[in-house]
Order: C-alpha cells, then structure tokens, then sequence
C-alpha cells in the first residue's frame, strides 16, 4: 500500500500543475449541514435501518455496524482467532483456521459479498476473502457465526475475490500473485516468471440450501495480477469481469515496472461457457492440497478435511471463454452497473474513467474487432468497447458503487473525495470530500440489480485530525453521506476496526426477522455435552480428565473438582443450559495458556488446560449473567503426578474440615 500512495503521490504532484480542479478537497474541517444530527440519530431502544457488514483489513474480521447511527454492533471473528469469543482457541473452532500449511491465526480480510438471489440482496449469508493465505469464509447471517471456510489452492494473495453471481451461484476469486502452479516444482528462479509463473481464476459454487461452498472449477490465466472483479448481471448474467495489472509481467520493483504499459485490461470471462467446457470433459484435474472446515452448528463444532483435487480449464486451449479489454492503466476497481450494461473500470494511474459496453463487446466478440492477443487470448479493440469515458473526474479512481436513480459513486483515493455522475450521460454532477484518502465506498444494495440508495458510505485510509488522538496509530475511519438530494451530504464520522477495504449496507429487516435466539439444548448433538446437571460428571482417560460440566444462572456444576495431576490435560466441556436469547456463560481458569470460552446458550465449547505446577486454581464465569454472577465460580485441585488423590467431584457439598476441628 505505501508504494502504491507512494506513486499516486508522484502521480498527483504531476497532474495538479495542469488541472487542479478536484484535488485536495477545500478545508479540512467537517462540512455537515444543520440537519446532519437528526439525519442519523437512532433514538435509545429504536433500531438502525441497515446493516453495515464492514471488513476489518489486517485485523482479519468482519464487522457489524447500524446505519445512520454508525453504531459498532458486533465484531464477527472470520480469520483471525478472537480470544474474546473463544474462537480460534476452543477445541471446537480451532479447526476452522486449519489450512495447507496447517494452523494460521490470522489473515487480512478486504472484501464482502452478501448473497444474493435474482441480483437482490437476500440476508442469508456474508461472504469474506482471507488475502495472505488464499481462503474464501461464509458467515451465516442467522447466527452471525463464520460457518465455512474454504481455501483456494494455485493462488498467491487471494484479492480479487470474493465476489458474487446474481444468484449466489458462485463465489469467484482471482490470484493477485501469479506463481507457479501447486503441482509443478516450484523451485524455480523468480525471473524466470514469464515462463513459470501463471494467474487463476476460481469458481466456488454455493450450494443453494446449505451455502456449503466447493470449488467448482479454475481457469488457467496469464500471469498477471488480478486485482477486483465483478460479476455481470441482467443482460451481462453468465459474465465476469476482472481487473488486472502487471500485465508487463514484472517480478520487481512493481511500482515501475508494473506501470510501463499505457493499457492493462479488464479480462471478461463467459462462465456459462466455462460450464460447457467442464461438463464436456475439457477440464484437466490437477492435484492440488486445500483445507475445507465447516461448523456444524449441532454438533457445535468444526471439521476440517484435506482436498487434494481441482479441475482446471486452460484459457489458453478453450476458445470463446475469455476475453481481454485494454483498459487505462494499472485498474483497481472493476463494477458492473444495475443493469449490468456498463463495465466501470478505475484505472489508478488513469485520468478518465473508462466505461465498457457489455452489447458493444459482444458484438466485438462476434464481429472478432480484436487488436491482437495477449497470451493466446484475444484482446478486443479499445474503441469497439467503449462506451465513453468520463472526462476529468478526479486523481487516483478507486471503486464504483450504484444508486436506484442512475448514477455511480467513484472513490478517488488521491484527490480524497467522491464522484457522482451520470452513467448515461457520464457527465460529473456533484463531488465531496472525504477525510481522508478513501479507498472503498459502500451504497446499501451499490453492487446489486437493485440498490436501495439512500446513503453513500466512504471508508478512509487516513485519519489523521478526525479524532482524539491516540497516540502513533489512529482509528481508521468511515464517514457516512446521504445521497437523497442531487447533492451528497457529509452527515457523520464514525470509527472502524481494523483498516475498512470492502462493505455492504443491507436493509435491516432483510436479516433480523431471521436471527437466531438460543441454540436448542434437545438438538445439542457435541460429543461432550451434558444435557442436565445430573449428567455433569468428570472421567479420567489415562492422562486426559474429562470434565462434563454445566453452566446455568449461577452456578457450575460441578465446582469443585479433584483428583488431577501434574502431566494431566484437562478438557473443560462446558455446556449452557441456558434456552434464554442474550444469555451467554463464560469460563475461565486461572494460568491457562488459552483464551476464555464464551459458551452460548444451548451450546457446548471445550478448554483444554494443561496445570503448571500444583495447587487450588479457581475458575470462574466471565460474563456478567445475573445478579450472583461473581457468585458463579468454583475450584479444581491439582496433586503431584504420582499422588493417589482419587478423581472427585461436585456441587453444593459443603466444607467438612471446619466442622472436623472444631
Ligand atoms: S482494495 S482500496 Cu484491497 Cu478492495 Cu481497493
Ligand atoms: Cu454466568 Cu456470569
């Protein structure tokens, strides 16, 4: 990221000389009208409109946030652990961040897609791409859980990705790196690039009932990067369209060598066709190894399974499947418009923003108006593509979101503000700033048929004055705009975690009506649950004690514990006994090497606990549950290894010694 502002930078110094229209915004101080306030004040007990699913960057998690009020209403854990939740330390979650390369705790998280069905938003799921180890996550929006996470193999930074088809039929990733493919020897020089070095393309289809995600086929690329993409929709339905630079294809010193060539493209794939391919048997099945981990919310666990096998269709051999579109220079975002005509390509380094033409390019297709080819794929002509190009919208073009009147919203990083314009007549009808350096923006329902408008939402790169500081590290930040009027308002700042990329806004009533209260205990299939206090009990297993305990407003049972020695690992499984919404138990035990567990109700979840040395080690519930909730709280006794203390246990048996010495 610091090189590429780096070169924006430059970039800017160079072209403010000769155009300083729509540079550094104005003032830096908050341009809010009067009635900003009430626009975005939710009344204490009254509800937010949307739901704003943000990502979190390099924190790797997905948050929740209430539109207008800009309120933080819960940070989802995707790929990184969360000590917070448990996740990522509970036996049960553990597995959901298995990989390839075994155990990975974290990941950096860009990009949201909602689901979608007709091109609507339909509040099922939330999907997330991991970026360093390639990994796509489904997020169930019932339970606002991480229910699946897939790996992509024959990937190197998984960015352009995940988006989605019209009808959730996939979710679709594209490599960042190019490398060389998983199968082949890997250890090559890195300048011989152009020879062993290639991209991919992944469809993960979704099944239609479960969401349970599965790679479908990949398609051999150039090596290129790709950066984003977007799936066309309507008329263009079937299509996807992905950016790409690099298409020098350096391996060094990007920011130069990466930036040579006047035209990068927008690489259209026919999907549809790809389909054709693969049921004819033109896929080559290649051995690959990827991670699959489901949650199954049951058996209130995950699972994690080794795949060791991909289709792959080449590019290169399959005709009508792919197509190339120059595009000006070094793109970043590509998106297609509601009615999935109008391709909008953000070239980063480019002073216009090129607009393609989906019924122009097929008739390019057809009429074959091609320039040449690239890599054996057939490049269409700049001219027989273009719709037009909007003239002089602003420096460093980012990412394209859509309204329900026609018009776009473009993010242009280096001149810090948003674009409107039209996208029939690509005239530039209004512009605001934004503090500072924006990089995505969001419209509720912006990537869909059918977007829902209302507001635009800038998420920022820099935050510099915008808030109390915090010492070298500020908060990133959003700033949230109403776009209901011909002119954007700035109505509110509010702080964001991690560093925001991708976000989608959603109607609220879209995901609540089916948000799940409890888990129900007659249906809790753990292994290690205990169904009733009378089934909580402890059981020795050579050197692993097993401790079946449960969890209900406020005690444990059991509480005291006994009978554990040194080299002894203990496995607290606690179940909620709980059946009431928001009634989660905690636990935890002093000197663990582990997070809390946050158990909830319904649920089972398991700490596994390793004593350190002897003694008494109290455990006790973390979460504030009832009036005796400092009451909920209990002992387990640690012996020597070697002592003949016999495993005992129990709840309410009183103190015997006092009594004894008396
Ligand atoms: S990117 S700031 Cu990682 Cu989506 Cu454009
Ligand atoms: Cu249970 Cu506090």
């Amino acid at each position: 990221m610091r090189s590429f502002i780096k070169t924006l930078l430059l970039f800017s110094a160079a072209i403010s000389i000769v155009w300083l229209q729509g540079c550094k915004p104005k003032g830096t101080q908050s341009a809010v009208s009067g009635d900003a306030a009430a626009k975005v004040y939710v009344a204490p007990g009254k509800y937010d409109e949307f739901y704003n699913f943000v990502s979190g960057g390099f924190s790797g998690q997905m948050s929740v946030y209430g539109i207008p009020s800009g309120r933080l209403l819960r940070v989802i854990p995707v790929f990184s652990v969360d000590p917070e939740k448990g996740y990522g330390y509970s036996e049960e979650t553990k597995s959901m961040l298995n990989t390839s390369h075994g155990f990975v705790p974290w990941d950096d998280l860009h990009h949201i897609a909602l689901s979608e069905t007709d091109g609507i938003q339909d509040g099922r799921w939330v999907f997330a791409n991991g970026n360093n180890t390639p990994r796509i996550a489904r997020v169930d929006l019932k339970t606002f859980r991480t229910a699946e996470i897939i790996e992509i193999p024959n990937s190197g930074g998984n960015h352009s990705s995940p988006f989605i088809t019209e009808n959730s039929e996939y979710v679709i990733a594209g490599t960042r790196f190019s490398i060389p493919m998983d199968n082949s020897n890997g250890d090559v020089p890195i300048n011989t690039y152009k020879s062993n070095f290639k991209g991919t393309v992944s469809f993960v289809s979704v099944d239609k009932t479960s969401g349970n995600m599965k790679i479908a086929f990949q398609i051999l690329m150039p090596g290129v990067n790709f950066d984003l993409a977007r799936a066309g929709k309507g008329k263009s339905h079937g299509w996807m369209f992905f950016s790409c630079y690099n298409s020098e294809r350096a391996n060094t010193l990007l920011e130069q060598n990466a930036s040579q060539k006047d035209k990068d493209f927008i690489i259209a794939v026919n999907w549809k066709k790809a389909e054709e391919y693969l049921k004819a048997g033109k896929g080559k099945k290649e051995s690959v190894k990827y991670a699959h981990n489901t949650y199954d919310e049951k058996k209130h666990s995950a699972t994690s399974a080794i795949e060791t096998e991909v289709t792959v269709l080449d590019s290169k051999e399959l005709a009508d499947m792919v197509y190339m579109m120059p595009c000006p220079k070094s793109p970043h975002g590509c998106d297609t418009d509601p009615s999935g005509e109008y391709i909008v390509a953000s070239g980063k380094l480019a002073a216009t923003i090129p607009v393609f033409s989906f019924t122009k390019m097929l008739d390019a297709i057809a009429n074959k108006t091609f320039e040449g080819e690239y890599e054996g794929i057939p490049v269409l002509k700049y001219d027989a593509v273009l719709y037009g190009e909007v003239k002089k919208p602003g420096l460093g073009p980012l990412h394209t979101e859509f309204d329900d009147k026609g018009f776009a919203y473009t993010s242009f990083f280096v001149s810090s503000e948003i674009v409107k314009w039209n996208v029939k007549t690509l005239e530039v009808v209004d512009r605001v700033p934004t503090y500072y350096s924006i990089g995505h923006l969001s419209v509720p329902g912006g990537p869909t048929r059918k977007p829902w408008g209302k507001y635009v939402i800038a998420y920022n790169k820099i935050t510099k004055d915008r808030y109390l500081p915090t010492g070298p590290e500020l908060s990133q930040s959003a700033q949230l705009y109403s776009i209901e009027g011909d002119k954007m308002k700035l109505l509110l700042d509010f702080p964001t975690i991690g560093e925001p990329h991708y976000a989608e806004a959603i109607p609220a009533e879209l995901i609540m009506k089916n948000s799940q209260k409890i888990y129900k205990i007659e249906e809790n299939q753990n292994p290690f649950a205990a169904l009733g206090d009378k089934y909580a009990r402890v059981e020795r297993k050579g050197n692993e004690v097993h401790v079946y305990m449960t969890s209900i407003r406020s005690h444990f049972t059991p509480d005291n514990i006994e009978g554990v020695k040194m080299g002894d690992i203990v496995y607290f499984h606690i179940t909620n006994l709980e059946q009431d919404w928001d009634m989660p138990h905690g636990f935890a035990v002093k000197g663990a090497n582990n997070a809390e567990l946050l158990v909830m109700p319904g649920e089972t979840q398991t700490l596994a606990w390793k004593p350190e040395r002897v003694g008494i080690f109290p455990f006790y519930c973390t979460d504030f549950c009832s009036a005796l909730h400092q009451e909920m709280q209990g002992y387990i006794r640690v012996s020597p290894a070697g002592s003949n203390v016999p495993i005992s246990f129990g709840t309410g048996k009183t103190d015997t010694t006092s009594v004894a010495t008396k």
